[in-house]
């Protein structure tokens, strides 16, 4: 049956879009629009046609899903150009998020009709795109191209009112009956014909807005290729004629669909969707109310957590044994609100109302109510299974407690307490009312709904939770330990940190691993690594971050790391003594000095990420690649474009990655590089971590 229907309300003909869950612009959809338009226009009592949806939202874009299948007509471009001929006029009436193409559809239509709640927007480049249904040309006719470039460069949605006072919405609908708010407008759009876009011109614009444009977007843009071809798209709108402008739009369009870029986009938007799958936790599993949160440790983690439960209307109790630290907690948290209302993220009311809900606290009978407990106090297990113990005698049955252990075993806290069912790690990223993921860190006994609840609860803080299993450092700081070693082993065998740092950067990471020990702290890494047993043996492992640490060199807090931080700068500046430091330990360590090429370095901190990447999914501490792939592009800044390193390495081709590592195993032994088994099969059938 199709998703598209049509009824006839007095002279005004009501097309209705029903493709849950968004209304995308599946094959149907567009087959279904097309028809509707035509039978309108042969239908004598229709003087009027409204395009309007049914469910949450006006049409959300072009069906992600379809891409990179073999295209089926009619073609986007196409069905809008068909509802823009139409000779009656066609009025879209919009809620929910009229996106991509959904919004392209709209601007076919001669009038737009909104709710008040709704919202419009062309986020094609967050997947590596630009508007390809002819969003290009219309949007600079409608409401001018700085605006137009605005709302396609940065992809985020425009409210309705705000769109309405661009010119991109006529009407914005008196309360909440949409459709009926339509069939009116609509009435009122028969007297005045169709108004189509194509025949408007762009207002004209200083062209050398265009290069202005550029530059402010350069730094936010690193690397990325779309938002240039859609800079050259709205220039061509201002110079050409509405077809010509259409023809290189697609053109430029097909070049942005085939890039590894907008695979690797449209990657991390699906994967960020899939990590809500967990095995054993279905939509239906019972969640537990959570109101009133407890926080242990009032330091920078405890306090960033308890934020982020304040400003979600959570009443939270900070607690700490240390009189001074509660107070810098409570003041860390009086200042993040402040300078939310400064920067107009967050009203004055909303302020005084969290404010209102937080409570500190010495005295772990002050939480004996509390619904969830979280857990940030220092890195050591002795501390921690302390804490649980005590909260085990204290807190009421039924709460959840959590750790916010960034690498520790959640079992083995949880066998400090008679209630293992009721524990779970959170591991919140730095600064935790900041960073978008959550690991949610399953214990081997921790109950399906606890697992339920903290996924609710992420969702409910912003954040994307990922649910893995648990081991030494988990999924994104086991990786990270692969990471970091190659770095340091790299520094070892001759390559600058600043050589390192640039090389990586310049592939896409956010920031060099030099330069992010120092920002982190080589201190934290150093303690950590002394807590684990399973060390490597190998005098070369971490060798150069443990003699900083040893020299008090613990990165940008102490002034000095692996760079030189001069007078408070947050820059970091190759340090000579550093460097012959190294090279003094590499003799010390007899390894030899050579000249590295950035595709090793590359090869070696990317393809190691990817080892201990597969060793995570043999061992099911993840649950899907994707999941492996959200953790590291939101929590370690590995590029968004290139998908995550198991849809890089999906990418590149596991028959090339896999041969690269038995390379690597023949030059540097297999006690890092021994090819994880599950790799060697993939490779061998010519699958991808993704087909798992
Ligand atoms: N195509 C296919 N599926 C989609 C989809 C889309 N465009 N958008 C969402 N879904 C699925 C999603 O995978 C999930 O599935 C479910 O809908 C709910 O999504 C030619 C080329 C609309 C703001 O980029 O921003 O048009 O996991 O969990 O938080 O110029 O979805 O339930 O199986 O995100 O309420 C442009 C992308 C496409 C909009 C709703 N459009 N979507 O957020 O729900 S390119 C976009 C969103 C294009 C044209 C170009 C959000 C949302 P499942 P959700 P939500």
């Amino acid at each position: 049956m199709s998703p598209v229907s049509t009824a006839q309300h007095g002279a005004v003909s009501v097309i209705t879009v029903d493709n849950p869950p968004v209304n995308a612009l599946s094959q149907a959809v567009r087959a279904g629009l097309v028809s509707g338009i035509e039978a309108a226009e042969a239908n004598d009592a229709c003087e009027a046609v409204i395009i309007i949806c049914a469910g949450r939202t006006f049409i959300a874009g072009a069906d992600i899903k379809e891409f990179g299948k073999p295209p089926l007509e009619p073609f986007l471009p196409d069905v809008v150009a068909r509802i823009e001929a139409c000779e009656k006029p066609v009025i879209a009436a919009i809620h929910g998020t009229a996106l991509g193409g959904g919004f392209e559809v709209a601007l076919g239509c001669h009038y737009r009709i909104a709710l008040a709640s709704a919202a419009i927007g062309l986020p094609e480049v967050n997947l590596g795109l630009l508007p390809g249904a002819s969003g290009t040309q219309r949007l600079p006719r409608l409401i001018g191209a700085e605006k137009a470039l605005d709302v396609m460069l940065t992809g985020k949605p425009v409210k309705a009112p705000l769109a309405r006072d661009y010119g991109a919405i006529d009407e914005i609908a008196d309360g909440d009956d949409l459709e009926a708010a339509a069939v009116s407008f609509a009435t009122q759009c028969i007297a005045r014909g169709p108004r189509r876009i194509r025949d408007m011109e762009v207002a004209r614009v200083d062209a050398a807005m265009f290069d202005a444009t550029r530059k402010k977007i350069a730094s936010r843009t690193r690397g990325l290729i779309s938002p240039e071809k859609i800079i050259v798209a709205v220039e061509l709108a201002t110079k050409t004629d509405f077809d010509a402008g259409c023809a290189a739009e697609r053109e430029l369009f097909l070049e942005c669909m085939a890039s590894p870029q907008s695979s690797g986009l449209r990657h991390a938007f699906f994967a960020e969707r899939g990590v809500a799958k967990v095995p054993g936790v279905s939509k239906d599993t019972p969640k537990r109310d959570i109101a009133k949160l407890a926080v242990i440790g009032a330091g920078t983690m405890g306090a960033g957590i308890a934020y982020s439960g304040l400003t979600t209307g959570l009443e939270v109790t900070l607690l700490d044994n240390n009189q001074d630290a509660l107070a810098r907690g409570e003041k860390t948290i009086r200042e993040l609100y402040a300078g939310g209302v400064q920067r107009g993220k967050l009203a004055e009311a909303d302020m005084r109302a969290g404010l209102g809900r937080l409570n500190t606290s010495q005295d772990y009978d002050d939480i004996a109510d509390a619904d969830m407990v979280i857990e940030a106090v220092i890195e050591n297990m002795a501390v921690k299974k302390e804490v649980f113990a005590a909260l085990d005698k204290v807190v009421r049955k039924g709460a959840i407690l959590a750790s916010n252990t960034s690498t520790l075993s959640v079992d083995d806290i949880a066998s400090a307490t008679s209630r293992p069912q009721d524990v779970i790690g959170l591991h919140f990223f730095s600064p935790a009312h900041i960073m978008r993921l959550l690991e949610i860190v399953r214990g081997q006994e921790t109950a399906a709904d606890v697992i339920a609840t903290s996924i609710g609860l992420a969702k409910r803080l912003g954040k994307i939770g990922v649910v893995v299993g648990n081991c030494f450092g988990f999924v994104g700081n086991r990786m990270l330990y692969s990471y970091g070693r190659e770095n340091q082993l790299l520094l070892l065998e001759g390559a600058a940190p600043e050589y390192i740092d640039k090389t990586l950067y310049d592939w896409g990471m956010a920031m060099g691993p030099n330069a992010v020990g120092d920002l982190a702290g080589l201190d934290v890494g150093y303690y950590t690594r002394k807590e684990r047993t399973d060390r490597p043996d190998d005098p070369r492992f971490y060798r150069v971050a443990d003699v900083l640490v040893e020299m008090g060199r613990f990165g940008q807090k102490t002034g000095k790391g692996t760079y030189l931080y001069e007078d408070g700068s947050r820059k970091p500046v190759p340090d000579p003594e550093v460097n012959a430091l190294i090279r003094a330990e590499a003799e010390k360590l007899g390894v030899e000095q050579r000249d590295i090429t950035e595709q090793e370095i590359i090869e070696r901190c990317i393809y190691g990420l990817v080892v201990e990447g597969a060793r995570i999914l043999e061992e099911g501490i993840a649950s899907r690649s994707g999941d492996i792939d959200v953790v590291w592009m939101n929590g370690y800044g590995f590029p968004r474009h290139r998908g995550g390193p198991m849809h890089y390495a999906d990418s590149v081709g596991l028959d090339k990655v896999y041969a690269r590592v038995c390379e690597f195993t023949e030059r540097f032994g297999s006690m890092y590089w021994e090819p994880p088994a599950l790799l060697k099969e993939l490779a061998e059938s010519n699958r991808k971590f993704s087909d798992l």
